[in-house]
């Protein structure tokens, strides 16, 4: 996440706080029905450690989606820029890391009366307990083992305070934490694909639930197994690769994904006509075969040139979802755009590397097949400072660029259709 993302959430958080109170909502509910023995009153539900034999009982991992996405859209109305990301809990086990920052959820320990203990009980997960876990195959036996062992338990414990308490999402941890539990229910679901709930309705999303007077839906957690259908995405490694979607706007007027590394959206991701979206990104985008924004649809590849990768970000939480951008009105800053679908990418897949980067007096360009191209370079207001063409060549070098200032730069190269390959950041020494 970015410093802005970050500032914004923390801001957002403490205003929900100090409004409506969500987090206390939240807190009471999951503290009220957050476990029941079904021998003692069969007819009561919950929200937690049931076994794989009383499936007919078991919500917990459609629920805490659910209650993620809940608290992400109040953030929403708060800032359509921003989404909650994920602690990687298996890579990220230390209590200077970032998340825990004064600026970041840190402020919050003192504030909310948390009484964090970070580290006192070090159960976090190995790598090596996540990828057992990804192996089991029964749906019902995955979702247990997940809940009781350290992939879900270990946030709980090793945060301490209210973390390992019924009215555990007092602490905006929480949060970022059930992420993370949601994006191995993700990652568990596109390998195997069999989840499967036998209850068709929800503890809060029956329909019958008010909050700050709206009555939330009914929501079937059947209907919610694939958390594309929220528009999720996670990131990882520095790619956040956006495929097998259909924009349809749903939840958000314009659906913008954001991610400061790699952005690649292909393999279905489709922008049907009417439709609007956005990939936004700090570093590069790549729209790769499968990639298709329709005729009348309004699609747009943007850099984020208000934020560097290199310095400004946290990099522990990326999570990708639909978001607005940075407001550009505000600037003269023109943003690289490619509007009015019905370009659809080659099946040819196209590699690209811009070398050196940094770059001091020449870039090369290089493609994995022979291209008529244009190669446009923009500076940080937007403004095109060089525009070349290219005739069937796979090496394409633009030279003479040492007069340039010091600085990010981005790299924009378009086949002789007019469609973009890349958009990609580069920087000058
Ligand atoms: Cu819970």
């Amino acid at each position: 996440m970015t410093d802005y993302e970050i500032a914004e959430l923390v801001d957002a958080f403490y205003e929900l706080r100090n409004g409506p109170d969500l987090f206390n909502d939240i807190a009471t509910f999951h503290g009220q029905f957050f476990n029941f023995v079904a021998t003692a009153d069969p007819t009561r539900r919950d929200l937690h450690f049931n076994l794989p034999n009383e499936p007919e009982r078991e919500i917990f991992l459609a629920w805490h989606r659910q209650v993620v996405f809940e608290l992400e859209q109040a953030v929403q109305d708060i800032n359509p820029e921003i989404s909650i990301g994920y602690w990687n809990s298996t890579i990220y086990q230390s209590p200077t890391d970032a998340v825990w920052d004064e600026g970041f959820l840190g402020s919050f320990d003192a504030n909310w009366d948390l009484n964090r203990n970070l580290g006192g009980d070090p159960r976090l997960p190995t790598p090596l307990e996540l990828s057992n876990l990804l192996t089991e195959t029964d749906f019902f036996e995955f979702s247990n083992v997940l809940e009781r062992q350290n992939v879900h338990r270990g946030g709980h414990v090793w945060t301490g305070g209210v973390m390992p308490t019924p009215i555990s999402p007092r602490d905006p941890i929480f949060f970022f934490h059930h992420s993370f539990v949601d994006k191995v229910w993700q990652d568990w679901e596109e390998t195997h694909g069999t989840s499967a709930y036998i209850t068709t309705s929800m503890l809060r999303y029956d329909g019958t639930y008010v909050f700050d007077g709206q009555t939330y839906p009914s929501v079937d957690p059947n209907d919610i197994t694939d958390s594309r259908v929220y528009g999720v995405f996670y990131a990882e490694n520095g790619l956040a690769q956006l495929d097998n979607y259909i924009v349809t706007n749903t939840y958000n007027p314009e659906e913008i994904f954001y991610y400061q590394y790699n952005i690649e959206a292909g393999n279905n991701f489709l922008v049907p006509a009417g439709a609007i979206a956005r990939l936004e990104s700090v570093n590069e985008i790549n729209l790769t075969p499968g990639f298709e924004a329709a005729p009348g649809s309004t699609f747009q590849a943007t850099i984020d040139t208000e934020n560097n990768v290199a310095g400004k970000i946290a990099p522990l939480f990326a999570k990708n979802r639909a978001v607005n951008p940075y407001p550009y009105s505000e600037k003269l800053y023109e943003p690289i755009v490619w509007e009015e679908g019905g370009n659809l990418l080659d099946d040819d897949t196209i590699i690209l590397t811009a070398a050196p980067n940094p770059f001091t007096e020449k870039i090369t360009i290089k493609l994995s097949e022979r291209k008529d191209c244009v190669i446009e370079v923009f500076n940080m207001m937007g403004m095109q400072i060089r525009e070349e063409s290219f005739e069937n060549t796979d090496t394409m070098v633009i030279k003479n660029l040492y007069g340039l200032a010091s600085g990010f730069y981005v790299i924009r190269v378009t086949d002789a259709n007019g469609k973009i390959l890349v958009v990609k950041r580069i920087v000058k020494m």
